[in-house]
């Protein structure tokens, strides 16, 4: 199973270029309509709406009560977790709430030459909504890195859907749930849970943002509710560029590939290198790995589609290259990580040096592992506690300040004709001149 190889040396590298950063990756199939008609449901019948949807999606009989999944369960479930899991979970959070503490953005007030008084204030969301998706994909880790910093960011009120099909939950969910302060959880999913989150039923109070990752239902719905609340990115599928030269050892590199790749069949790993015949050293040692590999259908899927070895002249143009790509997630495996990183801008997150595995970032580093993906790195950012903080702006006049801008205040609303608008100034520069 081979990738494509490419070559910055072949006559038709830029052709052959674009139509890798141009493909398409994800069809996502159009539910829009079947997503329509289930959050006008769940806004009309509210609980009895999520009640019905639950049975028919997830095969769970609830009544508004049980909606919630009650701190006696979670408590029951969490003491399932095996102990080495919830000392990795407990690690995990506390360098991601560490991390993510640091990020917290200061207030600022100045007062300017004619005294004005200028500056802006930041305060978290009130509520906030975490999808959390049911079985395979339900990541205890990205529970994590949602929640942790919302906590952080000071948000009050933070809420867990999470869909429980045949009524079975995840105790390693839950403990994440736990461990980073969630406040309530509901064992619901889909465009339900989503409709839900923003506009409130009988068992789940509305919030004001909601994130997480889901399907194509849940990303669907969270385009619906947007404005109505806020929410995060639309996450697509996952992918790592990996820049490494010769002095590397393949194995480490296939297997760097390989933890993206194993992800989704979707998923794109990606190998730049300055040295073609590692290049073929790295594609064979994936191949290797992949015999032996649990995920092999779909990391072998996502190689064979969507890998690819592009060979380049220099560290120069692996840069530039990279740069093009603007991949969620940049490792950096040459003699001087720092350089190279200092000459790309966009990626969602960047690797350093032979000893920083990307799963490193996925698990426990401490850094966001939610990121900007297909190439939306070039204008977005990964999760942050800016994602759950909006900012004020606050402003004082006095009559000296006001003497000397009012004015000029009342010159622009006269050109555009909003009368009360310059009168408003106008009147107070009055009583100023007496
Ligand atoms: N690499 C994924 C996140 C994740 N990995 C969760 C393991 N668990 C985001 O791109
Ligand atoms: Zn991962």
């Amino acid at each position: 199973m081979m990738p494509q190889f490419l070559s910055t040396r072949d006559a038709g590298f830029e052709e052959a270029f674009r139509v890798l950063l141009a493909q398409k990756r994800e069809d996502s199939p159009d539910v829009d309509a079947a997503v329509a008609a289930i959050i006008a449901d769940v806004r009309e019948r509210g609980d009895a709406a999520l009640v019905e949807l639950t049975e028919r999606f997830d095969r769970v009989r609830l009544t508004p009560e049980t909606l919630r999944i009650s701190d006696d369960e979670i408590e029951r479930l969490c003491a399932q977790v095996p102990e080495a899991e919830r000392e990795a979970l407990g690690l995990a959070a506390e360098r991601i709430r560490a991390y993510h503490a640091r990020q917290m953005p200061r207030d600022e007030s100045f007062t300017d030459s004619l005294g004005a008084t200028l500056g802006w204030r930041w305060t978290p969301v009130s509520a906030a909504g975490l999808y959390v998706p049911g079985g395979l994909a339900a990541y205890p880790s990205s529970v994590l890195m949602n929640a942790v910093p919302a906590k952080v960011a000071g948000v009050k009120r933070l809420v867990v859907t999470v869909p429980t099909p045949d009524g079975v939950a995840n105790p390693l969910v839950l403990l994440a749930c736990r461990v980073a302060g969630v406040d309530e959880v509901f064992r619901i999913g889909g465009a339900q849970a989503i409709a839900a989150l923003a506009y409130g039923t009988g068992a789940v109070r509305p919030v004001d943002k909601i994130t997480g990752p889901g399907n194509a239902y849940v990303a669907a719905a969270k385009r619906r509710v947007f404005g109505k609340v806020g929410i995060d990115m639309i996450a697509g599928p996952s992918e790592i560029l990996v820049i490494a030269d010769r002095d590397n050892d393949p194995d480490w590199i296939a297997l760097d590939l390989l933890s993206q790749a194993e992800h989704d069949e979707s998923a794109q790993a990606l190998l730049v290198t300055d040295d073609e015949g590692f290049g073929r050293a790295v594609a064979e040692a994936v191949g290797r790995r992949l015999e032996t590999l649990p995920r092999r259908a779909i990391a072998g899927a996502s190689w064979r589609d969507f890998g690819a070895v592009v060979t380049v002249r220099s560290l120069d143009e692996a840069a530039e290259i990279a740069d093009r790509i603007a991949a969620e997630h940049l490792e950096l495996l040459v003699g001087d990580p720092e350089a190279l990183a200092s000459r790309i801008s966009h990626a969602g997150a960047m690797f350093l040096g032979p000893w920083t595995p990307e799963a490193i970032g996925d698990y426990i580093g401490g850094p966001n592992h939610v990121l900007p993906t297909a190439r939306t790195a070039r204008f977005s950012s990964g999760l942050s506690v800016m994602d759950f903080l909006k900012r004020t702006t606050v402003s004082r006049m006095t009559p000296a300040a006001l003497a000397a801008l009012g004015p000029h205040a009342e010159t622009l609303a006269k050109a555009e004709r909003l009368e009360a608008h310059g009168m408003s100034v106008r009147a107070r520069l009055d009583r100023i001149n007496g």
